[in-house]
């Protein structure tokens, strides 16, 4: 577990790293610290998998996992997969979608990387700026007759507006379905996030609050979609020799899923611990001006797998760019997630160069926003280091810019 080896106080801006003082923190702190369950556990499962010799093609730990995440969220069809990105595909694929799909540019870049991948022409919406989702009041105007779809994503785990979007999708006779990597164990009008649209893909990645290495899966309630997601997974195998239709391999090993239970049987105690954090960052960051951290529903579910911190120029004396070039500067590896937007990345630069300027929310909040290590790795000692950090910088605004080399960006 990494340790702060000093601390700073509030006139202590001349010990911070970025003006000469050792970095707080001797190993970096990362923002995807994986949590680990229960070890003992974990290696019995693989121990079992081992005497088994049966290590994936829905092995038994693969239906085990998939049966309790569809118990989790109150779905009917539960489809594991190797990741969320090739989740993301085949659900695409298995929903029929093509020509062009709407999504929000403020997202993880493998949401539109699935749809160009099958070239499909992602169509990127803005969002709006209190949730950090896609604005439903931006998808009509963007709907031309080659639009088959749109993937909302729940940025943050914190939920799209569904009803607004299923108006939408039904109006324009559109399929709707949920990018929901972040939205694991997180609830939306007091249903359970994997249960709205079409279908929803999550994933467990070791950087998600619930990891099984690598891994994702396809929630839906459709027993035919799910049929067709089985078969997409598995070469479109149906028994031994007879292929039905066009697949691909989805499947994820049993090794993963073991993983993945062990996770699922400490996921209360994950949430709690972020949770914990998330109230640290909070008390720490209060009163900082131009620093506010997201909200969450109270009356909802939620993994606080994510502090998102919203940095905003002019009201804070630092822009969010210097902030996390402190940070660095002081081992804490801070996250601008999700800079510069999808519509920045190649190669969607380069097929859309006018994306930007229907996006002006996006633009904004992707250069104001900071994402802060948690998860079971951090301890609220580090919490409370990581917010002195802040607190003295943002005390010391002008020593802070003159220590920055011009031209230099924080991620260089
Ligand atoms: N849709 C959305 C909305 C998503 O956010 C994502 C993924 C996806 C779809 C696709 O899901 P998957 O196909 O991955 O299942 C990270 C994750 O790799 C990615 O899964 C995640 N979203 C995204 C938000 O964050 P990077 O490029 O920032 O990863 P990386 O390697 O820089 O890791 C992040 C931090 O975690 C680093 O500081 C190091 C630390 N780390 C990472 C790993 C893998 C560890 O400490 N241990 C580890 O094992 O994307």
């Amino acid at each position: 577990m990494t340790r702060a080896h000093h601390t700073l106080d509030a006139d202590a801006g001349a010990r911070l790293a970025i003006l000469g003082g050792p970095p707080a923190f001797p190993e970096p702190l990362h923002v995807g610290r994986p949590n680990i369950g229960d070890r003992d556990r974990f290696l019995a499962r693989v121990n079992e998998m081992l005497e088994r010799r049966w290590f994936t093609n829905n092995g038994p730990l693969v239906l085990e996992f998939e049966q309790k995440l569809a118990d989790v969220i109150g779905v009917k069809h539960c489809v594991a997969m190797c990741n969320a990105t090739i989740a993301l595909e085949i659900a695409i694929r298995a929903l029929g979608l093509k020509g062009e799909v709407i999504m929000p540019a403020y997202t993880f870049v493998a949401t539109a990387h699935a749809l160009q991948w099958q070239e499909i022409t992602p169509v990127f919406a803005d969002i709006d700026p209190r949730t950090h989702n896609i604005d439903p009041a931006s998808i009509e105007r963007l709907v031309t007759p080659r639009t088959t779809g749109i993937i909302g994503v729940h940025v943050w785990g914190r939920p799209c507006d569904t009803a607004a979007l299923d108006v939408i999708a039904t109006r324009h006779r559109l399929t709707l379905m949920y990018d929901a990597a972040h939205a694991f164990g997180c609830s939306h009008a007091g249903r359970m996030i994997g249960g709205f649209g079409a279908c929803e893909v999550l994933s467990f990645h070791a950087t998600k609050f619930l990891n099984s290495f690598e891994g994702g899966a396809v929630v839906t309630n459709d027993d035919q979609l799910a049929a067709a997601l089985r078969l997409m997974r598995n070469f479109g195998f149906r028994g031994y020799d007879r292929v039905i239709y066009l697949g691909t391999n989805g499947k994820l090993t049993e090794i993963c899923a073991a993983m993945g239970l062990t996770s699922l049987e400490a996921m209360d105690e994950i949430v709690a611990t972020n949770k914990r954090n998330c109230d640290e960052y909070r008390r720490g960051l209060t009163g900082l001006p131009g620093v506010t951290l997201i909200s969450h529903d109270s009356a909802e579910r939620h993994n606080y797998q994510y502090v998102v911190a919203e940095i905003s120029p002019g009201a804070a004396p630092l822009t969010r760019d210097e902030l996390v070039a402190v940070l660095h500067a002081e081992n804490v590896l801070a996250r601008k997630y999700f800079w510069p937007g999808c519509h920045r990345m190649e190669p969607y630069r380069a097929l859309q160069p006018n994306a930007a300027l229907l996006l002006p929310e996006t633009e904004r909040l992707a250069s104001r926003i900071v994402v802060l290590p948690t998860g079971q790795a951090v301890t609220v000692e580090a919490i409370r280091t990581i917010c002195e950090i802040v607190r003295a910088a943002l005390a010391e605004p002008e020593a802070v810019r003159a220590a920055l080399v011009p031209g230099r960006r924080a991620d260089d």
